[in-house]
């Protein structure tokens, strides 16, 4: 641990039991933010139960950012972190403004979006974790939503219909813009992205109709940064 905080900008990613599975919807907003910014990093796969590789951090979540002296955790921390510390390089937010706006996105995707996923893919997490990782991810989950992950996630075709349901807000949006900042993308985007990340890396699921215009948006932010979210490990739905 020592040897890789050594070295320049790492971030602690999320990975199941393939190394390059790389699932986490908070570590994809920081990747995509990083690479908006044109900053470079070296990702470090980390696993749920490896709580004394990020103790340094004072969290036991991922994302964690070391930017040579600097510690950030948490993706919203890092968000701000990289706007103060890079302010010539392309802004996250376009004002104040836009960030006190991107802060209601957060909380709908972690309030709305992110169970509305869950509930879609959470067998398949478990299906791709690292075998250390089952038994803690199982049994932290199921305390949190009181119910096996099974009962949750019954009825899959049920949940992904309420998701397209969920997503009207963000369907409207996009039907009169290429992004939710407008023209151009900023980390509002990468915010709701995120989920849809963490869907396309861990499970088979189709969440989108082609037709959607969330579906065209989401290509363009897979496109984006060379491909970096695209050529992710994962599947095509
Ligand atoms: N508010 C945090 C949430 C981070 C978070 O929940 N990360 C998950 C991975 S997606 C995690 O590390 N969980 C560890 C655990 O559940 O023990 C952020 O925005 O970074």
């Amino acid at each position: 641990m020592e040897e890789e905080r050594a070295m320049t900008r790492i971030l602690y990613d999320l990975a199941g039991a393939d190394p390059a599975r790389r699932f986490s919807p908070f570590c994809w907003r920081s990747k995509m933010a990083l690479a908006h910014k044109g900053i470079a990093v070296e990702t470090v796969p980390w696993r749920f139960v490896e709580k004394e590789k990020i103790a340094f951090s004072g969290k036991d979540k991922v994302p964690v950012l070391v930017d040579g002296e600097h510690v950030v955790a948490d993706s919203w921390a890092i968000a701000d972190y990289l706007e103060s510390s890079y302010p010539d390089l392309p802004p996250l937010f376009a004002g104040p403004g836009e960030r006190g706006l991107a802060k209601f996105v957060a909380a709908w995707t972690d309030s709305i979006l992110h169970p509305a996923v869950f509930c879609i893919v959470a067998l398949d997490i478990v299906d791709h974790l690292d075998p250390g990782d089952r038994a803690y991810f199982r049994e932290s989950r199921e305390a949190r939503i009181k119910a096996t992950l099974e009962t949750w996630s019954a009825d899959r075709e049920g949940h992904i219909a309420a998701l397209r349901q969920a997503l009207m807000p963000l369907r409207l949006t996009l039907k009169g813009q290429d992004y939710l900042g407008g023209s151009a993308p900023g980390y509002a985007d990468y915010i709701v992205f995120g989920a849809f990340q963490w869907a396309r890396c861990i499970s088979p699921a189709v969440l989108l109709a082609p037709d959607d215009p969330v579906f065209a948006w989401r290509r363009r932010l897979l496109d984006a940064f060379d491909g970096l979210g695209g050529r992710a490990l994962g599947y095509d739905g």
